[in-house]
């Protein structure tokens, strides 16, 4: 197991101080690094002492650490899994191969597209949360934000030392590129449309980190099994961190939930109206929040057709998330139905490939609706949460644009541009919603909107002083 040099001004298992050039390169570009944090980061809390955990080794047991710090001196740096000796490619084209160490030319431009695209990811996101700090619910909340954030600031290196240290010039000015493009700038936005999105309260949070982050995960996934086997490392460790964040996500929305179900039992009603009256968030408004970003997350696995993800299989780029769990990993002779607005269409299943890792991952989001249903059962409730349709308020793919309801079924456009307000939020709950947001940060105490969680971090009870402000 490599260990973590804490000893160097980057902390990392790579070896750094044995290359030189490449120490140099990314010691350049750390400052750039945390002048963004600075002026894109957590907004006013730079002086505030935070509970986190940080990395100290990538075994199973050994990587976390809890302490207290201020957030700029979070010690991002570069860890990898450890390497698997002898490792093989385990699909497409030229499986059983040995797995590539170096770039191969052929790929070059494809793997440094992928790298750039999903680092651009990690502080889009940080940027979109910048100023729920805020209006935080709680001071464990509070806590788990700059968890995430600190985090998606790490995965950001993760990145960037991929592009440093196998992409030469290219790589360098890359990564100068994902400190450059901002979250919703008009002119030099995020690459993918989530990204892009504004959140500006904490259902939204909630429900991005238990969608968006679960892309996240599905991605990165995709990208452990690929033949290029530092970015193999980087996301194996990566999906460690992951985790925490769909946690926050699922436990986030379930204890909205709960609040709500206390709330209808107490005033014995299920009218939005009474239940907002009483500083709570009705259930029609929670599910056109799920509605909303499941639909935005779906469409950042690309189009349901694409001769990208036949290319990026078959090379050896990009498999299946838990590869080794299907039987055909060349995927030559096989295709697969599509339903499109024209009618079904069968392709190669290669070409096919986003699609079967969208009903992958919406099976994976049912697990938490699942478990929020049966608390409203519980309740005596008869309403029940759902995902909409895959195809529903796409933008990407044969069904971007199409007046589709949350069932999939291809409506008038007259009727989908009347109803949409009953699916998504509407500006008048996303004004309720914001009345909600109250910065509550007395240890132990939460906002009235959302009940308390069922343990504290790493142990310690729910009233800690997770966050000290100065
Ligand atoms: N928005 O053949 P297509 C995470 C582009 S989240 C804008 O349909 P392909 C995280 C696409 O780039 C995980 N553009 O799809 C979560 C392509 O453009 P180019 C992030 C989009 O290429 C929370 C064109 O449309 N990681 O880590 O098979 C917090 C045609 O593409 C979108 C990754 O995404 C969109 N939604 O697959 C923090 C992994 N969808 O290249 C972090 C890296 C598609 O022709 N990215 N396009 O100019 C990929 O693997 C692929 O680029 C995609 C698309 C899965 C995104």
């Amino acid at each position: 197991m490599s260990s973590i040099n804490y000893a160097e001004k980057i902390p990392n298992n790579v070896n750094l101080q044995n290359d030189r050039t490449l120490q140099r390169a990314l010691e350049h570009w750390q400052p750039h690094f945390l002048q963004w944090w600075h002026e894109m980061g957590p907004s006013d809390f730079e002086t505030a002492d935070v509970y986190l955990r940080t990395a100290i080794s990538v075994d199973a047991q050994g990587w976390a650490h809890y302490g207290t710090l201020k957030m700029p001196d979070y010690r991002w740096g570069i860890f990898l899994a450890d390497p698997i000796a002898d490792r093989k490619i385990g699909f497409g084209d030229q499986m059983g191969q040995p797995v590539w160490q170096q770039v191969p030319g052929e790929y070059r431009s494809t793997l440094r597209r992928l790298i750039v695209t999903q680092g651009d990811t990690e502080p889009a996101s940080v940027e979109q949360q910048r100023k729920l700090g805020h209006t935080c619910p709680s001071l464990y909340d509070l806590r788990n934000l700059f968890q995430i954030n600190v985090e998606e600031g790490r995965h950001l290196w993760a990145m960037v030392y991929l592009l440093h240290a196998y992409f030469g010039r290219d790589g360098r000015e890359e990564a100068e590129e994902l400190l450059a493009r901002h979250s919703g700038d008009a002119n030099k936005p995020r690459i993918l449309t989530t990204f892009n999105e504004p959140m500006t309260d904490w259902l939204s949070l909630f429900c991005f980190t238990y969608f968006t982050d679960r892309d996240g995960k599905y991605q990165l996934k995709s990208f452990a099994e690929s033949a290029f086997d530092p970015l193999s490392r980087t996301c194996r460790f990566m999906l460690t961190e992951e985790a925490h964040h769909m946690f926050v996500g699922e436990t986030g929305i379930s204890r909205v939930v709960k609040r709500t179900l206390d709330v209808m039992k107490e005033l014995g009603t299920d009218d939005p109206a009474r239940i907002r009256a009483e500083g709570a968030i009705d259930l029609p408004t929670i599910q056109r929040y799920l509605n909303y970003w499941c639909s935005s997350s779906l469409d950042l696995f690309g189009s349901e057709i694409s001769s990208n993800s036949a290319a990026n299989f078959a090379s050896g780029i990009k498999g299946r998330p838990d590869e080794p769990t299907y039987q055909d990993h060349v995927l030559r002779d096989v295709a697969m139905t599509i339903e499109t607005p024209q009618g079904a269409e069968t392709v190669p299943m290669l070409n096919a490939l986003n699609e079967v890792m969208r009903e992958s991952y919406l099976k994976d989001c049912e697990i938490g609706v699942k478990r929020w249903n049966r608390m409203i059962e519980r309740a005596g409730r008869e309403s029940r949460l759902t995902l909409p349709s895959s195809r529903f308020r796409r933008q990407i793919g044969p069904w971007a644009g199409q007046p589709v309801d949350t069932h999939g079924k291809l409506i008038a456009r007259e009727e989908y541009e009347r109803r949409l307000e009953d699916w998504i939020p509407s500006e008048r709950d996303r004004a309720f919603v914001h009345t909600l947001m109250q910065r509550v940060i007395e240890p132990g105490k939460m906002a009235a909107w959302i009940a308390p969680p069922e343990r504290g971090i790493n142990n310690l009870p729910v009233d800690y002083d997770y966050v000290h402000l100065q």
